[in-house]
């Protein structure tokens, strides 16, 4: 019996419902855009989740790699990571303080994280931008992850309704066609009426560009979904394919 409740509550905590397939690693600043020095205190929250479901939080182990490319270079903040049990998964939190104006391209490349329901190791790289003081110098700078989005329109600053274009790359080249998966992250305000609403689908097109309106204000990820070339051991040992990820993370608000 206990057996049997314990697998419950195991497969209600780690494993995710066929409504909720889309994984987007968050990672999400305190603030977008720093403007007085009492908004450069940031602080970073990071989860591995269904940002339009509200759930539910997969477990993430310690990050291989969480740093920040902004004016002084780029600074690793590994140690920086705290973590933090949310409905017995685990997640991460950062303070990050900003002393000078600037571009501060925060990512994070999580451990690979083995999701049972698809038969694959899911790594989502992902970054956001913070801009400090108007300083707007370096928001399309490429922090060269193995799966990256460079985006062509600023990532910060932008009005509800506003389109967002980006190119996904692999190891610097444009993929052409490459699939992106985009969600809200909902606050709770919004029901999808289907499930085709959850995420939303677009592909780039033949050099790797693809365009997204954003029609609601919040936080906005986009999650550019490549097969790895190479398989990776799952935690039993055995070798399955790898979902390589490049995700960004942008932030809307209303024209008033
Ligand atoms: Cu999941």
């Amino acid at each position: 019996m206990l057996r049997y409740l314990l697998l419950a509550l195991f497969s209600a905590t780690f494993l995710c419902p066929l409504s909720a397939m889309a994984h987007f690693q968050e990672l999400i600043p305190s603030h977008d855009i720093v403007s007085t020095p009492s908004e450069s205190q940031l602080s970073l929250s990071l989860k591995f989740t269904h940002p339009m479901s509200q759930g539910p939080l997969m477990n993430m182990a310690r990050p291989v790699q969480f740093g920040v490319v902004g004016p002084e270079g780029k600074q690793d903040l590994l140690a920086t990571l705290q973590s933090q049990s949310i409905q017995g998964a685990q997640t991460f939190n950062a303070q990050y303080r900003i002393k000078r104006p600037g571009d501060y391209l925060f990512y994070v490349e999580p451990a690979a994280y083995w999701e049972p329901a698809e038969g694959k190791m899911i790594v989502h790289y992902t970054k956001v931008v913070v801009d400090a003081f108007g300083m707007e110098d370096n928001w399309d700078a490429e922090i060269g992850l193995p799966v990256e989005i460079v985006p062509l329109t600023r990532p910060f600053g932008l009005w509800t309704g506003n389109l967002f274009q980006g190119v996904v790359k692999r190891n610097g080249k444009p993929v052409p066609f490459a699939e992106v998966e985009v969600e809200w992250r909902n606050d709770g305000s919004i029901t999808p009426p289907a499930d085709p609403y959850i995420t939303q689908v677009v592909h780039a097109d033949a050099n790797g560009t693809f365009s997204y309106v954003m029609p609601k204000a919040g936080w906005w990820g986009f999650a550019a979904l490549l097969e790895g070339k190479k398989p990776m051991k799952n935690p039993e040992g055995k070798e399955v394919p790898v979902e390589r990820g490049g995700l960004i993370w942008v932030f809307t608000r209303d024209m008033k």
